[in-house]
């Protein structure tokens, strides 16, 4: 088993990485320290500092998790802002914003950045793509589950493992998981 220092404040994230990666000999281990979350307009550039920043700081090899939900109609909102709208609006006002519309498509995304002190960051990014539904639906998951749909079905409906099988997260851990098998 390879232990990989995960850092980030969302327990969520660090559940679903450890199911996901439990079938390829991989451990996570939660640490909270932080970092400076860039008001960067990508997901990428906010990952590839974080890393490298935690990677310094702690001095070890680290991966983060920078994830957003971007909804076309809205031209990608919230995009790189989703921790910070859905502290602020919330679901039930994402939900207000999109009365009437019609389009409904989004993408989720994830980059996870990977970082080893004093090197460069390397990013590995999954995305799945679904609609936003009407209303909240179900109550598994976190964040924007309820309300993200894939196939007719919501984050918050699916079973745990369903959404760890098919999520932007799984696809981005997998593209980690195989590089880090191959011997880098
Ligand atoms: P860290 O930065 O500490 O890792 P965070 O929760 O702030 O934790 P992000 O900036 O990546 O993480 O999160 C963006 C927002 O999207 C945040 O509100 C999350 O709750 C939400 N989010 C991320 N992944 C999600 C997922 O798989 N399902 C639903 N919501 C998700």
């Amino acid at each position: 088993m390879r232990k990989i220092i995960f850092v980030t404040g969302n327990p969520h994230k660090v559940r679903e990485a450890s199911d996901i990666l439990s079938q390829t000999g991989i451990t996570v281990e939660q640490n909270n320290c932080g970092y400076p979350e860039l008001q960067e307009d990508n997901i990428e550039a906010i990952a590839r500092f974080g890393a490298r920043w935690a990677a310094d700081k702690l001095n070890c090899e680290v991966m983060v998790d920078d994830s957003g939900l971007f909804i076309e109609v809205l031209g990608g909102f919230p995009g790189p802002y989703s921790a910070y709208v859905f502290d602020t609006l919330g679901n039930e006002r994402i939900l207000k914003l999109m009365e009437g519309e019609t389009n409904r498509s989004a993408v989720f995304r994830c980059v996870i950045g990977y970082c080893r002190p004093g090197g460069d960051a390397l990013l590995f990014s999954g995305e799945v793509t679904g609609d936003i539904a009407k209303d909240i639906r179900g109550s598994a998951g976190f964040g924007y589950d309820p309300i993200f749909k894939v196939e007719g079905v919501t984050f918050g409906e699916m079973r745990e493992e369903e959404k760890n099988r098919l999520s932007h997260r799984y696809r981005a851990l997998m593209k980690f998981a195989r590089w880090l098998k191959e011997g880098q």
